[in-house]
């Protein structure tokens, strides 16, 4: 039977209470910060060599999918009633709305030093102490909507803009794809500043502090709002039914692309799975 991943609007106070318990456990066994770790080794970006397999890359989208169902498979063994929600940001948008209260995921940090004090995860609490990727601050930082330079969280229409492209992913399957569904919706934009951030990657801009770069898995929100972009992939599936990943086949020997990119019949590292197989999910969990 295939579980329910829920709208975090929707939980009740015991649901809330489960969520939180697991991910602090997990926390405290030192497994969370192993997600962290991975999403830091596997934060590889245009400029660099080798295969992209995570970011900027047509497999941004089964690669969060597998690895989101990696986190709730461990939260799952602490409590198996337990899912990952998801954050609609499209309809809860601001900083007081869900999931930023105190019985949840806590709220903004507070001026200066960014640091979130209010919540479980707040580092007064003694239970949620960043250890990975971390260059100063060990406790959780956040600036929502980024207080010295006001950022909006992205918009239904901006989200439409991506969904209606029934293209998954055009060549050259990077940053720089002008096209195509995935980074219209990863959000990597042309220009300079903040119209270059886009649907995902502007709701990292939006939460600020942890949230930006390869570290943003210290964040648990990374997991809400990672659940709501793989909702919008399965919206753009069911939308878009004879449009299926890109690209089909490895790019050519000799040609810019060549192993720097996840074909849909090819291996998804780190895992023994192709994005193929990851295009339906249905029978492991669906959206509520
Ligand atoms: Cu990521
Ligand atoms: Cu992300």
């Amino acid at each position: 039977m295939a579980y329910t991943r829920k709208d975090v609007s929707t939980l009740t106070a015991a649901e809330k209470r489960r969520f939180v318990s697991a991910l602090l456990e997990l926390k405290r066994r030192g497994e969370y910060d192993e997600f962290v770790r991975m999403h830091i080794d596997f934060y590889v970006s245009d400029g660099e060599d080798g295969l992209r397999t995570a970011h900027m890359a047509p497999s941004f989208l089964p690669w969060h999918r597998r690895f989101l169902l990696d986190l709730e498979d461990a939260l799952r063994r602490i409590d198996p009633s337990v899912s990952v929600p998801y954050w609609d940001w499209t309809r809860e948008r601001s900083a007081k709305s869900l999931p930023w209260s105190k019985d949840l995921l806590g709220g903004n940090g507070r001026s200066g030093d960014r640091q979130v004090t209010e919540g479980p995860f707040a580092h007064r609490e003694g239970k949620w102490t960043l250890r990975e990727g971390v260059t100063d601050a060990e406790y959780l930082t956040r600036d929502l909507g980024r207080a010295k330079d006001p950022i909006g969280l992205p918009t239904k229409d901006d989200v439409e803009w991506a969904m209606k492209d029934g293209t998954y992913d055009v060549s050259p399957w990077n940053s720089t794809s002008g096209g195509g569904f995935r980074n219209k919706l990863e959000g990597w934009g042309s220009g300079r500043g903040s119209v270059s951030w886009r649907n995902h990657n502007r709701v990292h801009r939006w939460v600020g502090g942890a949230m930006l770069g390869g570290a943003s898995v210290n964040d648990p929100v990374f997991w809400l709002h990672h659940a709501f972009v793989d909702l919008l992939w399965l919206r753009w599936q069911q939308r878009h039914k004879e449009h299926r990943y890109l690209p089909d086949k490895p790019p050519a020997p000799g040609t810019a692309q060549h192993g720097r990119v996840v074909a849909r019949h090819e291996k998804l590292p780190p895992w023994d799975l192709t994005p193929d197989q990851l295009e339906d999910t249905g029978g492991i969990y669906r959206y509520g």
